[in-house]
């Protein structure tokens, strides 16, 4: 009998073979026109194969007041920060303390090239914080960052892991070209520069990765002070074929970003300002040699949250989640995010924790399984007493109701809805994962059917379907109230026949 192992083996080795004919290169001449009137002709290598969607984000710098904890509490420990000796360190404003609020430069989302309004931001991406807006494209895209510089210092927007040509890597060093030709290496204040950075295969995910993943943008202008002001982001670079017209990976129900970084605010270009600004009048009794004084400008965050003041982690049980975590910082930012209550899956292995580097960018997949609101945090013991934890929540799935009737027990599937709770006249979701069931990690390449009955009534059914990333989401719109009975046949497993059904009961209201 042929292992999966094997079989699996052998369709990389199809695929690859096939693909290498694919991937061939050719240079355009590609005109980037910026908006400091500098027209330029760059040349380019752009894929020939994947002509994809131009995808158009306005993103300024801003100078922001941010408060690395607003609620003014521990909310590990459910106590007021001002009675916790460690935190208070971080937190508490004085005559000779900074406190919680600092002037930061952010990049901020706007709905257009005016950068009159910015653009909201919505509940599911409320977690990013201090970060600036998620750049999602799939491989074959062409990403335009329409930029403005609100701040007061030249900053940048250096992308990694995107192609980009010198005019848009967003950083000065001494590369034989003038800097007349690299305008978008130092945006002044009030200067504008249009990025446009490219994404062929190799910016994408690479054959053992997840469907997308995770590269980081930062200001690279002045290298240690621009991020250490706030100015970094996250990009997300979906597999061809695999996104969703956001750009968002399909399957996915949730995506979170987390930054884990030591912010030094004595190294943000805004610290004589903060200094002067919230340590009082005359400054007489900052003493910026005291080395607390200088441990009290640390910021142990995550995306700019000490303490347990991250909002916005939270999610529904048995679904797939993914998540993208990141480092940054000096020789002190060697983090360790675990996660308490749930585990997940990196490279094809199990996990509850994982290890960053400054710059690290990796990506795990969760199916969380046990509802309640969990610890998630830095390991290292000094970076835990300074503050870096959260909090995440998974939500209790009602409309997980199902009776798995699965013969052989191979394949465990789950089944959720959206909305929740469905009503007749308005289009329903039902999100169905499936799950190995010895080792409750996803089941890629699923073959299944889907059939919705109302009684003996058979009122929906898809044809033989296959899933290669595990989960799938059905749009179905209901046309009367009460009580209907999803049924998920499952046909193969990788390849190889396997008969499984399970059963969901939804109520309609
Ligand atoms: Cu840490």
């Amino acid at each position: 009998m042929i292992s999966r192992t094997t079989l699996m083996f052998g369709i990389i080795i199809a695929l690859t073979s096939a693909l290498t004919g694919v991937l061939v290169y050719h240079f355009t001449e590609n005109q980037s026109t910026n908006s400091n009137q500098v027209a330029m002709v760059t040349q380019v290598a752009t894929p020939s194969q994947f002509q994809g969607v131009t995808r158009t984000y306005y993103i300024a710098a801003n100078e922001v007041k941010w408060n690395y904890a607003p609620s003014g509490m521990n909310m590990i420990t459910g106590k007021p920060l001002a009675t916790d000796p460690y935190a208070a360190l971080y937190t508490q404003n004085g005559k000779d303390r900074i406190g919680s609020v600092y002037l930061k430069c952010l990049y901020q989302g706007y709905t257009d090239g005016t950068f009159t309004t910015l653009q909201p931001r919505p509940a599911q991406w409320e977690h990013l914080g201090i970060l600036g807006p998620v750049i999602h494209a799939e491989v074959g895209d062409t990403i335009q960052v329409v930029f403005k510089n609100n701040c007061r210092i030249p900053v940048s927007m250096h992308p990694h892991g995107v192609l980009y040509d010198k005019a848009s890597e967003g950083a000065p060093y001494n590369d034989g070209i003038p800097d007349s030709e690299k305008p978008g290496d130092a945006v002044p204040p009030g200067g504008n520069f249009t990025y446009i950075w490219y994404v062929p295969e190799r910016a994408g995910p690479g054959p053992e990765d997840p469907s997308s993943i995770l590269w980081m943008y930062h200001s690279h202008v002045n290298e240690i002070g621009d991020p250490n002001a706030g100015l970094v982001g996250p990009i997300i670079i979906t597999r061809h074929g695999e996104a969703n017209p956001d750009g968002t990976p399909k399957g996915v129900d949730q995506e979170f970003v987390t930054l884990f970084t030591i912010f030094n605010e004595t190294n943000s270009p805004y610290f004589p300002y903060n200094l002067q600004t919230f340590t009082g009048e005359n400054m007489s009794q900052a003493n910026t040699t005291d080395p607390m004084f200088w441990e009290s400008n640390l910021k142990y965050s995550i995306n700019g949250y000490i303490y347990g003041n991250l909002p916005g982690l939270t999610m529904k049980e048995n679904t797939h989640v993914r998540w993208y975590v990141a480092g940054m910082g000096g020789e002190s930012d060697i983090h360790s995010p675990h996660w308490h209550g749930n585990t997940l899956l990196m490279d094809d292995k199990r996990t509850d924790m994982v290890e960053l580097l400054p710059m690290s960018m990796k990506v795990l997949d969760m199916y969380p399984d046990n509802v309640g609101t969990w610890l998630f945090h830095c390991h290292v013991y000094d970076h835990m007493e300074g503050g870096m934890l959260a909090l995440y929540t998974v939500e209790k799935n009602n409309e997980t109701q199902g009776t798995n009737q699965s013969s052989s027990g191979n394949i465990k599937i789950g089944l959720s809805t959206n909305p929740e709770n469905p009503t007749t006249g308005q289009p329903t979701q039902l999100n169905i994962v499936f799950m190995d069931n010895q080792t409750n990690s996803i089941e890629e390449h699923v073959d299944y059917k889907v059939t919705i009955m109302q009684g003996t009534t058979q009122v929906f059914t898809t044809s033989l379907l296959h899933a290669a990333e595990g989960s799938i989401t059905v749009p179905y719109q209901f046309q009367n109230a009460g009580s209907y009975n999803v049924v998920v046949e499952v046909d193969g497993i990788y390849f190889m026949p396997v008969s499984d059904t399970a059963q969901f009961s939804i109520n309609v209201g």
